[in-house]
């Protein structure tokens, strides 16, 4: 195999034990990487119904066949388990040294097994492999580990590590990398903290195997080159995701008190000019001329990422106006390794908890000192913050029913920050998004306010199966960032020319497209089976508020969601994708998208029509 290292490194650290897996090139040819590895793994590994912080819980960091060569925005990973947010499929994807490092130390994936007894670390170098004790590092933030553990192994490594939140099990913990990027939003970093893992260290010296070296250096040479000559480019490197903050307040999608409202009063003090003016360095992933990480200080002097999400949901959504003091939770939820977006929606859904007496803790909107003191609270789940470590749909079901209309998740995971009162196609998304209420796999937003905010029609059920095919399907195997596609326009094309002087094997973008199926199905496969068979479409609609309560504020007042026209798309979306209108495969999807043991797994647990 070329492109594939063709090795995937296990660690079982319950036995203390390492072992190295040949896997075989169908492997490759049907799943690609990243996700696909992943959830193959989880779905043939894993113990049905396991507890997802239990040693039997299996902890996947894999690369793709693109992953660490000379191509644009390639310094990506994807880290995967059972979510103990959810209780379904997680993942995220980080940008991080140990992504590049983990391909040149000779493998595509390191699948995590068992738990430690006391805390360790990993260390990789090539063939060597260690466990070894993390007793030190036990207690410390994200920062300080990585600072301890580049003085121990130097700074030619990829680390990637957990807070104390992950060491505490809150079920939204993140994983961490170089000091600014953190990935696995369902609670990746708290599997890792019940595996006793504070950090996975990797140094790879060798040469990825390529098919085509001379052709693939030569395309990596064109497309830094055209990515830098894009329009768009000077003004994303100036504002990064930021520059979208103008944009969802103007068209009324900026997330406001926990998804009441779409705009917030106060939201030109906290956009993308303010970020600029105030901002001090640019950060980025490793193998990218396009960097987006905005760092601004906050209130300590401390300097910390500015990216929409995190500003959208950790600013307005609980009515904070001020960056500076955005920064400063967003630097904490860094260092403890928090999820800033379930964070934000987390801390939002207290407040209003609060206004409405169903807690007895005071909590007002935009109060940053109670804000800051929960985050703490959260990390180290002291007080209420051992609720609230829980997620929002948890903590709705501890504090009564009437909070469940404004519990803003979908499937468990909190949502990312677009409002959807007026946007029924981007709820589709967020409903059918493989790992919960998550932007990633299909934002088709700006899409949808181009064409036209009122419709409940088809062309956006394609749409939203579309960008799940290319960014769910294609980027999350391939492992490469999607913004220079989605941000810049750089053409898709280019992905298979990329993996065809990399691997040699020819698959067009359809090829791509019908693995992101393969994936889909399997991923919705591996959700039904965590769930017993207890599967209805209520698991992909969003929460009441959405469709009951219409927007009061803002030149969309009085919009509110259609449930009936929502349900239609929903129905749409399960014909296009041959799933039923429970929103579960037919057999024969299954079974054309070569998965048929799949289905006859499932049927332990449900009937297939
Ligand atoms: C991603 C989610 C996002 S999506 C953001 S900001 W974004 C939040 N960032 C957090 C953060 O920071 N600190 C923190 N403690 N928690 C955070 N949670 C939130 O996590 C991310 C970039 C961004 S910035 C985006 S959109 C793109 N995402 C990609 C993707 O998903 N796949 C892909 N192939 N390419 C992508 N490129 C972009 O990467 P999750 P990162 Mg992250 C400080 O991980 O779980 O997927 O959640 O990965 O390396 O930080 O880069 O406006
Ligand atoms: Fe990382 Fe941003 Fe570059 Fe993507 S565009 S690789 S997220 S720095």
């Amino acid at each position: 195999m070329k492109g594939w290292n063709g090795k995937i490194l296990r660690i079982d650290l319950s036995a203390n034990k390492v072992t190295v897996q040949e896997y075989d090139e169908k492997l490759a040819l049907d799943f690609i990487g990243g996700r696909g590895f992943a959830i193959k793994i989880l779905w043939d590994e894993l113990e049905p119904g396991v507890d997802p912080l239990s040693p039997k819980n299996k902890l996947v960091v894999a690369a793709g066949p693109l992953t660490g060569l000379p191509l644009p925005s390639s310094g990506k990973l994807v880290v995967a388990a059972k979510s103990p947010l959810t209780g379904g499929y997680g993942d995220g994807n980080l940008g991080s040294m140990a992504a590049n490092h983990l391909r040149r130390a000779g493998y595509d994936a390191i699948v995590i097994d068992g738990a430690a007894e006391k805390p360790v670390y990993l260390y990789v170098e090539d063939e060597k492999v260690e466990i070894l004790s993390a007793e030190d590092l036990w207690g410390l933030g994200t920062f300080d580990t990585e600072k301890k553990l580049k003085e121990k192994h130097g700074k030619n490594i990829g680390i990637l590590s957990i807070g104390q939140a992950g060491e505490n099990l809150v079920r939204y913990a993140v994983i961490r990398s170089q000091e600014g990027r953190a990935g696995g939003r369902p609670g990746i970093g708290a599997v890792m903290g019940s595996k006793k893992l504070k950090a996975i260290v990797i140094k790879g010296t060798k040469e990825i195997p390529l098919a085509d070296p001379e052709e693939l250096r030569k395309l990596g040479r064109e497309a830094y080159n055209d990515i830098k000559g894009r329009p768009n480019y000077d003004f994303w490197i100036r504002q990064g995701t930021m520059a979208v903050h103008v944009w969802c307040q103007e068209n009324s999608v900026l997330p406001t008190y926990n998804f009441r409202e779409g705009v917030f009063e106060y939201a030109d003090k906290i956009n993308g000019d303010v970020m600029e003016k105030l901002k001090v360095a640019r950060y980025g992933c490793p193998n990218c001329n396009m960097q987006c990480g905005n760092m601004n200080p906050d209130t300590e002097g401390r300097q910390a990422e500015m990216d929409y999400e995190n500003v959208g949901l950790l600013g307005s959504n609980i009515g904070l106006a001020d960056l500076k003091q955005i920064a400063t939770l967003i630097w904490m939820a860094d260092n403890y390794g928090i999820d800033t977006i379930s964070l934000g929606s987390v801390i939002g859904f207290t407040m209003e908890a609060s206004e409405k007496g169903l807690i007895d803790e005071k909590v007002e909107w935009g109060d940053f000192e109670k804000a800051k003191e929960l985050v703490e609270k959260i990390a180290f789940r002291k007080g209420i913050g051992d609720l609230l470590a829980e997620g929002v749909k948890r903590i709705s079901e501890k504090i009564g029913e009437e909070s469940k209309d404004w519990a803003m998740h979908i499937k468990g995971l909190e949502i990312s920050a677009y409002d959807c009162h007026y946007a029924p196609g981007m709820a589709l998304s967020f409903g059918t998004s493989p790992i919960g209420a998550h932007h990633k796999d299909a934002w088709v937003i700006s899409w949808e306010i181009k064409v036209g905010r009122d419709a409940y029609t088809k062309d956006k059920v394609d749409k939203v199966i579309e960008f799940q095919r290319i960014r769910g399907g294609m980027f999350e195997s391939l492992v490469t960032c999607r913004l220079p596609w989605i941000e810049l326009g750089f053409e898709l094309e280019w992905y298979a020319k990329f993996l065809k002087a990399a691997t040699g094997v020819t698959l067009t973008l359809n090829d791509l497209y019908t693995v992101g199926d393969r994936i889909y199905a399997l991923i919705r496969a591996f959700w039904i089976r965590e769930y017993e068979g207890k599967w209805n479409r209520n698991m992909d609609t969003p929460p009441a508020r959405w469709f009951k309560e219409p927007l009061t504020k803002g030149p969309f007042a009085g919009k509110k969601l259609d449930f009936d026209g929502f349900q239609k798309l929903l129905s749409w979306y399960y014909e296009s994708r041959g799933w039923d209108e429970r929103g579960i495969p037919h057999k024969e999807t299954f079974e054309k998208l070569g998965l048929s043991y799949v289905a006859t797994e499932l049927e332990k647990y449900v009937k297939l029509s």
